[in-house]
């Protein structure tokens, strides 16, 4: 197939498939301009990916997906992101509000083989919900970072656990959202590009056990394999081996 017969293909579909609903619903000619005006705005907000990857993503995640594990990227990856150390601590500020989490793993293939030397290219969002790099308020690449894993595939980062999560608020999507009575919540989650040579790379996401929006993620990108249970620690005597003043997750 050309790439003139693909798209006329799917273009067709979707916009018969937008039609019939015009159609079916009988859209008034105000709904038809309030619409166009929206979508006008949702341009002018740059709010575009934001849209495109809460409501469809998901679905070009599942038709593409080549193993287990993965789920959509969403809208503020940003290349570039600082090369850590080992230990391994996500660039935060000295008051960075959250619960402390220390997060450990291995790296294994689609096949269950541990993956030595692969990268992390690990980004979350702050306790305010506010993606560094994105939007006003933390530093540059504040909750960003690369890293390594070691010989046996395995790696240990330091970071926030990441509260439930709102979508931005004030724009065109939150405008959609409150018009159709839908929330605006996600699940709270770290995002990670893993990558090694080799092999294909795996975008996915982590989410943890317990958060109220597991099961109504407005981005419908939670799968039960990336859901992580939290344990308290709080031992003194393991807080100050870690340097650590208060309990870590
Ligand atoms: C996000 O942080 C996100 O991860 C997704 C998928 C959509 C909007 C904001
Ligand atoms: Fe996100």
């Amino acid at each position: 197939m050309t790439s003139q017969q693909r798209t006329h293909e799917v273009l067709s579909d979707i916009i018969d498939a937008v039609n019939a609903q015009l159609d079916k619903h009988g859209v008034t000619y105000d709904e038809y301009r309030a619409g166009l005006d929206w979508l006008i705005r949702l341009g002018h907000a740059g709010e575009w990916p934001l849209f495109a990857d809460v409501f469809f993503e998901h679905t070009v995640e599942a038709v593409n997906a080549t193993g287990p594990g993965s789920t959509i990227e969403g809208p503020y990856y940003v290349a570039g992101a600082p090369w850590l150390e080992r230990p391994y601590v996500l660039p935060q500020r000295d008051d960075e509000a959250g619960d402390v989490l220390i997060l450990s793993g291995t790296v294994l293939s689609a096949g269950g083989d541990p993956v030595p030397g692969a990268v992390l290219d690990l980004w979350h969002a702050d306790a305010d919900c506010l993606y560094s790099n994105v939007h006003d308020g933390p530093p540059a690449f504040n909750l960003r970072g690369r890293m390594t894993a070691d010989g046996d595939g395995r790696f240990e980062v330091r970071t926030i656990v990441p509260p439930s999560y709102h979508l931005p608020r004030g724009g065109p999507v939150e405008e959609l959202l409150n018009a159709a009575g839908w929330h605006d919540w996600r699940p709270g989650h770290l995002h990670f590009m893993v990558s090694a040579e080799g092999y294909e790379s795996l975008t996915t996401q982590l989410y943890f056990e317990g958060d109220r929006y597991l099961d109504s993620d407005i981005a419908s990108a939670v799968k039960p394999e990336l859901i992580l249970s939290l344990r308290k620690h709080d031992d003194p005597a393991e807080l100050s081996e870690r340097g650590l003043s208060r309990p870590f997750y």
